[in-house]
This record gives structure tokens, sequence and C-alpha cells, in this order.
């Protein structure tokens, strides 16, 4: 009897709640699919045209700061790949590539490492994820690229996917009182011009990532149309943050972000951390601005939902820890949840599960995934696998390069190479039997091969 009682209280002090409380709800939450002015938004043109504007300028003015234009300005970008190795045993080619920021009040630049599997040079070019990689303890090292259980590069590799991870503290320090005088921030303004509603670190660490997609925009193992951005906790918020802002990523994984991340804040879980907290410890990961809704959450009228809406119609994984009571779990859950209609309204699926999960049960059936990993706050190779199986449910890893393409499936025959009086043309464009030889050992490899054939080529070839 007594071991009885001496469980349940244990199992009430673990799970954060008494045994016969029910569990905690959202409440009030603002509607993703209300517009500020009343409307109701039931089109994708009203979502991409009002709604999903009005919430982008409303999270740069209230929570992550906006980012100077200059910042974005990608002519101002340029890279030096100062390293190419053959590493992990043969199995990737890893490049250390240094980025150049040239802004108009300075020069910023920072080293990343990529890992790209060997097969990419042999087959097609291949899909990635990037890393702003928030490491203490010196697990990233861009001379050596170890691996690390926060950062498995040989799992990811061995799974078909490059990958690429920076030093977030050296793009901006993640220091209180460090000040905006470091990483990229002076090289884009004087620290003089900030006002309330400058980007703050997230923002810039979002900034880093970026400049890795750009990177990856021209290098031509890398699929630059199919990579997502994972981070964890702080590094969470900075993956979502970083898709909100770049439409260029095709997919966001926050992992265990928490407060300001995936977390609604609509929702009372007194373990896990308040905006007041975060402000107290980080103030810089935000705007000033931000400071007006500390001690709010139950009742602002805007949320981390909204946030997360904003990277439909592209893919999102939203993971949580059922130790990381700090990050509230059900708050991230409910998050995702709520972010559904924005998928919806583009005919897809958010997250598709009527209840919160039991532990390393994923729910990954539509555009949203969430899963939750038994143990603390961490980024773990388990969490990397779930983000790969999302990637590879959704076709990441096909190889889609056209090749080279005769005719248009219009039922028309206009565009037949061999079309009547076409041979000419055709011999032109050297669509001759080399060509096709070549073409066709790719297609042998896994590639795919639509060959459209005149229906009468006998009468004009003249064979
Ligand atoms: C905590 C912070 C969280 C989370 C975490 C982390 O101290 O309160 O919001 O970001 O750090 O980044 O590990």
């Amino acid at each position: 009897m007594i071991k009885t009682v001496f469980a349940c209280v244990l199992a009430a002090g673990l799970t954060g709640y008494g045994l016969q409380m029910p569990l905690p709800e959202p409440k009030n939450v603002p509607d993703l699919l209300t517009t500020s002015a009343g409307e109701k938004v039931t089109t994708v043109d009203q979502w991409e045209k009002v709604r999903a504007p009005e919430l982008l300028a409303l999270f740069e003015r209230e929570e992550y700061g906006r980012r100077p234009a200059a910042a974005n300005d990608r002519g101002r970008v340029s890279f030096d790949v100062y390293d190419v190795s053959e590493a992990l045993g043969g199995k990737a080619v890893r490049k250390l590539v240094r980025v150049t920021y040239k802004g108009p009040n300075g020069t910023f630049s920072f080293p990343f490492t990529a890992y790209i599997p060997k097969t990419a040079a042999l087959e097609c070019p291949v899909p990635a994820f990037v890393l702003a990689a928030n490491i203490k303890r010196g697990t990233l090292d861009e001379k050596q690229g170890l691996s690390s259980v926060f950062w498995p590069v040989e799992e990811i590799v061995a799974r078909g996917y490059a990958t690429a991870a920076f030093r977030f503290d050296v793009v901006a320090a993640d220091k209180k009182g460090a000040g905006f005088s470091q990483g990229v921030f002076p090289a884009v303004q004087p620290e003089s011009a900030r006002d309330d509603e400058s980007w703050g670190t997230l923002s810039a660490w979002a900034w880093g990532n970026s400049r890795i997609l750009d990177w990856m925009e021209t290098e031509p193992l890398i699929d630059a149309k199919h990579v997502g951005v994972v981070g964890h906790s702080r590094g969470g918020k900075t993956a979502i943050l970083t898709a909100v802002l770049d439409r260029r990523f095709a997919m966001a994984c926050s992992n265990n972000s928490g407060c300001s991340g995936a977390k609604l804040n609509h929702i009372d879980l007194p373990k896990s951390e308040s905006i007041k907290l975060i402000l107290k410890n980080f103030p810089y990961w935000f705007c000033r601005n931000y400071r007006k809704h500390a001690g709010k959450e139950m009742t602002m009228d805007f949320d981390q939902h909204e946030l997360l809406a904003l990277i439909a119609p592209r893919l999102l994984c939203v993971a949580s820890a059922t130790e990381d009571y700090w990050a509230g779990p059900r708050g991230e859950w409910w998050a995702a949840k709520l972010a559904s209609p924005a998928w919806e309204l583009y005919g897809k699926k958010g997250l598709v599960a009527d209840a919160y999960p039991a532990p390393e049960k994923p729910q990954q059936e539509g555009c949203i995934s969430y899963h939750l990993r038994k143990g603390p706050h961490f980024l773990a190779p388990y969490d990397w696998h779930r983000y790969m199986d999302f990637a590879d449910r959704h076709g990441w890893r096909g190889c889609r390069r056209t090749l080279w393409q005769i005719g248009v499936k219009d039922g028309t025959g206009n565009e037949f190479a061999l079309a009547p009086r076409g041979y000419n043309d055709f011999l032109q464009h050297d669509f001759g039997w080399d060509s096709f030889l070549v073409d066709a050992r790719e297609v042998l490899k896994g590639g795919t091969l639509e060959l459209w054939m005149s229906p009468e080529p006998n009468r004009e070839w003249g064979l």
C-alpha cells in the first residue's frame, strides 16, 4: 500500500500533474483563419495575399524583429570552397566552405562544413539538411569535421542525404550584453541604428541557415529544391523562423524548440518556460517589442501556431521529448495541430492525429510530422531518423532530374521531335544514339524515362 502511494506521488511528480487532474487544453486561442479585419479566410488566395503577409509582419514587429533588406541581398554573398576531401571512410565528400557577406556597413564571413554522399556524383543530386549547431562542447570542428551524436553525419549520409552545419555563435554571439556589435550584425548596420523592431539573434542565426542554402543552390551534387532546416531548442526556434522567412526551404524540423518556438502559449503548462523568463535570460534573441507580451500568454492576440502555419504548404516536423517539461511537449503538439488548417487550404493534410501520441509513436501521415522521443531535452539520432523518414515518405530521395524530354504530353503531337518534317530539327538538337545510350544508363540506375514515339516514323525518316 505504502509502495503504491509512493509510486502515485512519484508518477504525479514526474508528469508534473496530479493523477486526477485533467490534462491541460488550449484556451481562447487566436483564430488562425480570421484576418485582423475580422474576415474568414477560406481560400489560398486570401491566405497568401492577406492573412499570411499580415501574420508575417506581426511576428517581425512583435517577436523576432525585422531583418534589414541589405541582409537578404544575395548579391552581397560569395563562397570559397577552401577544402575538399574524402570523408567517412570514402562514403562522403567533405567540403569546407567560407561564406563572405559584403554588407553596407562592413564585411563578415563564417565557415561551415558540408558532407555529401558519394552516390550523389554518380546518380543524381541529393536532398540535404542544414543545421545551425548550438553545440557547446566543441563537437563540431570544421577542420576535422567530427561526427557527433547531435549531428550524426555518418547516419545521415548513409541514408542518402547531404548535410551542412555551422557553429551558430560565430554568426551571432549567444550572450546577454554581448550586444549586436559582433557576428553578422555590424556588417549590416551600426548598432546605433537599432530600434524596437530590429532583428534579434534568432533571426541572425536563421540568416546563417539561408546562406548555406545559397551555396547549396550552386552545388550541382545537391538538390536545392529539397533542403530541410533542422535545429534543436534555440536552434529549433531558429529552424522555424528560417523556413518562415526563406520559402526556398522545403522542410523545417523543430526539435524541442519550446517557448517562442513551436510551443503554444494559450495553454497552461506550469513547468514550461514563460515569455517573461525567456526574456529575462535571452532578451537579445528577440526584438525589444516582445517585452510587451511578457506575462500575457493566455490573452495575447497571436500565438505560435500562426508562425508554424506560415510554413504551409511545405513540410514541417515538430518533435518533443518526454522529460522536456521546460519546452512543454503538449504545447508543441497543440501548436502543430492548430496550424493544420493552413495546409488544408491547399487541399493537403497538416497533422493527422486526433490525440497526443504515446512516446515513440510518430504521427507522420500528413504534411506535419510530430514525434515524442523518450528521454531528455536533446537532439538525438532518433530524431534525425524521424526527420529523414518523413522526407523519404515525401519522395525526397527519388531521382527527379529531367534528363531530356521529347514532346509534351498534351495529346496534340505538336511538340514531337520526330513529327513530320521534324527530322532536321531532331538532328540539330543532337537527340542521337549516343545521348540515348548515356541517358539509358541513368535510367537503369533508378531514373525514369518517358519515351514518346512518332506514330508513323517510317514515312518521314525513310528508314
Ligand atoms: C533554455 C531556454 C530555452 C531553450 C534552451 C536551449 O535555457 O530557456 O528556451 O532554447 O535553453 O536552447 O537549449
